[in-house]
């Protein structure tokens, strides 16, 4: 192998970074959350130099600047395939199945992201990925002629399918071959003015579901927003309508608490912007509402057990007198709800709720040969040989998910379609399973713990 290959990070880091240039310049509200977010963590480390250490330690304070995650749409199984074939030259997999039928949305969806720590380190940069799931179209004429419309379209430009399968055959891309192959991904994700369908069927598919004409009348699966990371929401929350950005009504995920857990969501409204409907007599001028903004506060990842209590407390905040999650009264309940959840990260830690990782500290190493090596963990951390610090919780919610959604589908919530999740449907049409996340903490935690006792031995 003589060429010298661009690493899969590297590509990825400017995919990110040439993707956030591009929505800027198409919506500049976001460019506004990205300054707005930049302040915010400024303020959040200077306040907390103890915060800033530890994601110092961890790695995570470089990244913050460059970590975002966007979201598409997809109509068909080729164009999912084919999305899966492109992340994966820039190191990225899909993870975890979300099932979004239940929350009214007509589609499923994983995450394409970074696995490695190092390559999460390096760029973390994720793409929630969602397909339409044709099938929930109810009138069969209708959905007859979305899958032909879908069947016509084709998203990626030449090189990137050409680049693709280069990538595949040689086992990487030169420096002068990523550059064109990120040029010509980016195509794929940019939007269109013009619609590929005449008014009306456009109306017909929005009166199916908002969702399905976003999918079904453009060229392609633009970008529908891409969302900074920041280390406080509650005060970008805030700041939001300061800076002329109105923010949805609540914060989605867990409350604000002291240990942060999972994934805090907010956004602002999806703008309506003009479009143009080609038809016989020349063009129609119309509006289509998809893109927007959104912040994202990242916490603890929770462990299976920890996973079903966050479960089981938010359905009680959401489900009290089935007021779901819009009105007054919820951020309240909320609140209530997580009471019950431990929000110390020493008791988060010995209830096995969150995932750690786990490092010798100085008192530690210098244990070492001591005979400590197979003491039980806590026993170690609480003696300050070993330390623990939060995996970052680096996936999505569908909760949450459906609430970004539907407050961007027209405000009230829909009720669920019938169907059942179904996953090996998903996988069938991605063409290779997704990775299961818990999996991946647990493997990191493990390993973490193998190295410390290693250290001891
Ligand atoms: C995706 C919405 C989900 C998130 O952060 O949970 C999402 C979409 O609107 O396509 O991005
Ligand atoms: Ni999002």
């Amino acid at each position: 192998m003589s060429v010298r290959f661009v690493p899969p990070d590297a590509i990825r880091a400017r995919f990110s970074r040439a993707m956030s240039e591009m929505y800027r310049a198409e919506v500049p509200q976001y460019g506004t959350l990205l300054r707005l977010v930049a302040d915010i963590n400024a303020a959040a480390l200077a306040a907390d130099p103890a915060l800033a250490a530890r994601l110092d330690a961890a790695g995570e304070r470089a990244r913050l600047d460059e970590e975002r995650h966007g979201a598409i749409r997809v109509g068909s199984a080729r164009e999912l395939a084919t999305l899966r074939r492109l992340f994966a030259v820039m190191g990225m997999h899909p993870v975890g199945y979300y099932d979004l039928a239940v929350a009214g949305v007509p589609v499923h969806s994983t995450a394409f992201r970074p696995v490695e720590r190092a390559a999460l380190a390096a760029n973390p940069f994720r793409v929630f990925t969602s397909l339409l799931r044709l099938e929930l179209i109810e009138d069969a004429a209708l959905r007859a002629q979305a899958a032909a419309i879908l069947a016509r379209r084709e998203i990626f430009v030449p090189d990137t399918l050409r680049l693709i399968a280069q990538a595949e055959a040689e086992g990487g891309l030169d420096e002068a071959d990523a550059e064109r192959f990120v040029a010509a991904a980016l195509e794929t994700f940019r939007w269109h003015g013009e619609a590929t369908v005449d008014i009306d069927t456009y109306r017909a598919l929005h009166d199916a579901h908002r969702l399905v004409a976003d999918v079904v009348c453009f060229r392609g699966p633009h970008i529908n927003h891409l969302t900074p990371r920041t280390l406080d929401i509650d005060a970008a929350q805030a700041a939001m309508p300061r800076h002329g950005i109105g923010a949805k009504a609540v914060i989605e995920g867990p409350p604000a608490r002291r240990v942060p857990i999972l994934l805090r969501q907010t956004s602002f409204k999806a703008l309506e912007e003009a479009v143009r409907f080609p038809g016989a007599d020349g063009a129609t001028a119309g509006t289509h509402t998809a893109r927007f903004g959104e912040i994202e506060q990242r916490g603890l990842a929770l462990t299976p057990a920890g996973r079903a209590r966050y479960d089981a407390l938010l359905a009680q905040a959401r489900e009290a007198d089935g007021a779901g999650s819009t009105d007054a009264g919820y951020a309240g309940r909320l609140a209530t709800a997580f009471a019950a959840f431990p929000d110390d990260e020493a008791t988060l830690r010995r209830e096995r709720l969150g995932y750690f990782r786990y490092a010798l500290t100085d008192a530690g190493r210098a244990a070492r040969g001591t005979g400590l090596a197979d003491r039980p963990l806590d026993a170690l951390v609480e003696a300050g040989l070993v330390r623990a610090d939060p995996i970052v919780y680096e996936d999505f919610l569908p909760v949450s998910a459906a609430g970004i959604f539907q407050s961007n589908l027209g405000g009230e919530e829909r009720k669920a379609y019938a169907a059942q999740a179904n996953r090996a449907a998903f996988e069938a049409a991605l063409g290779a399973p997704v990775a299961d996340e818990f999996a991946l903490y647990e493997a990191e935690q493990a390993a973490s713990v193998a190295a410390v006792r290693d250290g001891l031995r």
